[in-house]
C-alpha cells in the first residue's frame, strides 16, 4: 500500500519538476530550482526508504518524505507571479482613415464601438508615412488601386485605435460593414456613413493574426493601455 503511494507520490514530483524545468508550466525560475531540489532530496529518500527495516522508521521516513513532496506544490504556488487581473480578451486594430477624420465622423464611429459594449486600449492620431501605409496595405501589393490606397492613407490624420472584447475582430468587422460601402448593409458604419470604396472610412482587422500585426505596426507595447473598465461585470456577468 505505501510502495504504491510511495510510486505515485514519486511519479507526481518527478512530473511537476520534469514540466517546471522545461517551463511547459508558468513558474518563476527560483521556484523551478526549488522544484529541482525537492526532487532530488526526494529521490534521496526514496532510495534509503528500500533499505529500511522496521516498520516505525519505514512511516517516520515515509510521513518525511510524503510532507516533501505536498509541501512541494505549495511552495512553487507561492513563488508563482501573481495572477493578472483579467483573463485578456481579445483585441483588434480599427483606424479612421483620412475621409472620416475630415469628414467629422470620429465621435459617431467610436461611440458605435463603445456602446456595444468594447472596451478601447489604445488611441492616437497620426499622419503615417506612404511607406508605412504599404506595410500596413502589404498584403494588396499586387492590387491595381495598391498606390493610390497608400498615397491616401498617408494624405492626413487617422485615428489608430485598439479595441478589446469578446469577439472583437469579427462582430468589429460586421460593425464596419462590406468593403463596398454599397454593398454594406444599412446600420453598419459604412452602409450608413459611406458611398464608394476608395472613401469607405473605416479600416479594421480581418483576422486573429492580422489582428495582431496590425497592432504591432501601428503601437508600441506600452501605448496599450491594460484596465478593467466598469462595465465589464454588466457585460460579461462576471
Ligand atoms: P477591407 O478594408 O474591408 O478589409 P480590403 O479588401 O482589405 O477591404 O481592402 C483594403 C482597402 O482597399 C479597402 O478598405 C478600400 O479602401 C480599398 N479597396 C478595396 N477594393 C478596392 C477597389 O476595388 N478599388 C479601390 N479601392 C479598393
Ligand atoms: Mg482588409
Amino acid at each position: 500500500m505505501n510502495s504504491r503511494l510511495f510510486s505515485a507520490a514519486a511519479r507526481t514530483t518527478r512530473a511537476f519538476a520534469a514540466a517546471a524545468a522545461s517551463k511547459s508550466i508558468n513558474v518563476l525560475p527560483e521556484a523551478r530550482s526549488v522544484a529541482g531540489a525537492v526532487a532530488t532530496s526526494c529521490r534521496g529518500r526514496f532510495s534509503s526508504l528500500a533499505a529500511l527495516g522496521s516498520y516505525g522508521e519505514h512511516q517516520n521516513a515515509y510521513r518525511q518524505w510524503i510532507s516533501g513532496a505536498l509541501m512541494l506544490p505549495a511552495a512553487v504556488y507561492m513563488l508563482q507571479d501573481p495572477p493578472a487581473q483579467a483573463a485578456e480578451l481579445e483585441r483588434t486594430f480599427i483606424a479612421i482613415k483620412p475621409d472620416g477624420v475630415q469628414r467629422g465622423l470620429i465621435s459617431e464611429i467610436v461611440s458605435r464601438f463603445e456602446r456595444k459594449g468594447y472596451k478601447l486600449v489604445a488611441i492616437k492620431l497620426v499622419v503615417p508615412s506612404k511607406d508605412f501605409a504599404e506595410k500596413h496595405y502589404y498584403d494588396l501589393k499586387e492590387r491595381p488601386f495598391f498606390n493610390g490606397l497608400c498615397e491616401f492613407l498617408s494624405s492626413g490624420p487617422v485615428l489608430a485605435m485598439v479595441w478589446e472584447g469578446e469577439g472583437v475582430i469579427k462582430y468589429g468587422r460586421k460593425l464596419i460593414g462590406a468593403t463596398d460601402p454599397q454593398k454594406s448593409e444599412p446600420g453598419t458604419i459604412r452602409g450608413d456613413l459611406a458611398i464608394i470604396v476608395g472613401r469607405n472610412i473605416i479600416h479594421g482587422s480581418d483576422g486573429p493574426e492580422t489582428a495582431k500585426d496590425e497592432i504591432n505596426l501601428w503601437f508600441k507595447p506600452e501605448e496599450l493601455i491594460n484596465y478593467t473598465h466598469n462595465s465589464e461585470k454588466w457585460l460579461y456577468g462576471k
